[in-house]
């Protein structure tokens, strides 16, 4: 019998965590009768801090802002002033001071937009204040991620559109390791894990979700979400966000709203996910062009499965042995390939 990767079950190797995904393309058939979400579109809340106007939890009322507007997360998880813990008595038991700030960025004052309804123009007023944001607080701290929380499957608690911006004076795991093995790559090949990972999909074709002058979208060939996307520029290897150039900004600003016009087309919803930014790290000796091994590009992790209702959970085998999936990759960008990226489906008249 000879191997079809769409109907028998293989691992893939994803280079950049150093770990590998179960892929079993057989299990696609298999009936549903678990748990199924709310179809229903998240409403805006009654009372909403983050409307301009709106008094917050802290008692600060927020500015009437037409545009963008950020401030300091009134339930940070890090602060800027700690004391630091003491050494720890064995190896087993380490502990390390861990500083940061937390802070809100609203992307528009309508409550009821997202990124695929939003202009191309206010999506590009959300990345101007990314990189604002990645440019302050990258002077103070060597990880800053910038991240949204899409959908209350997601534990978004508050549909109006946002993100969340976590600045920490230590690299978190998922950038270490990822820094390891692009570091890693580079030290053998001398070139960067994505930016060659991008040539060799794009001679491919088969993972590409959508493409500009300037971006790709794509399902990673180790994808372990089943819509999950990365989206990569195609020029000049930018390894931060604040190395993007102003035609880079708004084919960024083109390519989101395009590939969240196609997430929300799917399954005809407001598609769920969490998103976030992976650049080099950045801090006080940090400086443009220092890390050759990193590539920037955005993540998107959606847990939608086979509708709005159904999605994917990562729990025993995901959480004991390592990520699996059902549709492969090459299926999954197919299906979003197929989705309309003009019109979204709220605008069909
Ligand atoms: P989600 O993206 O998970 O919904 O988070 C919204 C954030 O907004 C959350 O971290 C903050 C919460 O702490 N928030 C405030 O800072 N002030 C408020 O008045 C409400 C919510």
């Amino acid at each position: 019998m000879e191997f079809n990767p769409t109907e028998h079950q293989h691992v893939r190797y994803n280079p950049l965590k150093d770990e590998w995904v179960l892929v079993s393309p057989h299990r696609c058939q298999r009936p549903w009768s678990g748990q199924t979400e709310a179809a229903v579109d998240d409403q805006p809340l009654a009372d909403n801090p983050l409307l301009p106007g709106a008094v917050r939890a802290n008692g600060q009322k927020n500015p009437n802002y037409t545009s963008t507007y950020v401030f300091p997360n009134d339930f940070p998880a890090l602060l800027e002033r700690v004391p630091e813990p003491v050494a720890p008595a064995h190896p087993l038991f380490q502990a390390a001071q861990a500083r940061g700030t937390c802070r809100v960025m609203c992307f528009h004052p309508d409550s009821s937009m997202t990124i695929p309804l939003m202009t191309t123009d206010e999506i590009l007023a959300v990345i101007e204040e990314w990189v604002n944001q990645l440019k302050e607080l990258g002077r103070r701290y060597c990880w800053v991620q910038i991240f949204e929380n899409k959908g209350a499957v997601m534990g978004c608690s508050n549909p109006h559109p946002h993100c969340q911006i976590w600045a920490s004076s230590f690299l978190p795991s998922e950038p270490r390791v990822k820094d390891r093995c692009q570091k890693e790559y580079y030290s053998k090949f001398r070139k960067a894990l994505l930016v060659e990972y991008v040539k060799q999909e794009l001679i491919n074709k088969e993972r590409i979700v959508i493409q500009n002058d300037e971006w790709v979208a794509l399902v990673p060939y180790w994808a372990a979400w089943p819509f999950e996307t990365m989206v990569l520029p195609l020029n000049g290897a930018p390894q931060r966000l604040t190395d993007l150039n102003e035609a880079q900004k708004r084919a960024l600003a083109d390519i989101m709203k395009q590939l969240n016009t196609k997430y929300d087309n799917l399954f005809k919803c407001s598609f769920p996910y969490s998103m976030g930014w992976h650049g080099a790290p950045t801090g006080p000796n940090a400086t443009p062009g220092d890390s050759p091994h990193w590539l920037l590009h955005a993540l998107y992790l959606p847990p939608l499965l086979r509708s709005a209702t159904v999605k994917k959970f990562m729990v025993g085998f995901e959480l004991l042995a390592q990520p699996q999936r059902d549709l492969t990759p090459e299926q999954a960008a197919a299906k979003l390939r197929e989705c309309d990226h003009l019109v979204h489906y709220k605008n069909v008249k």
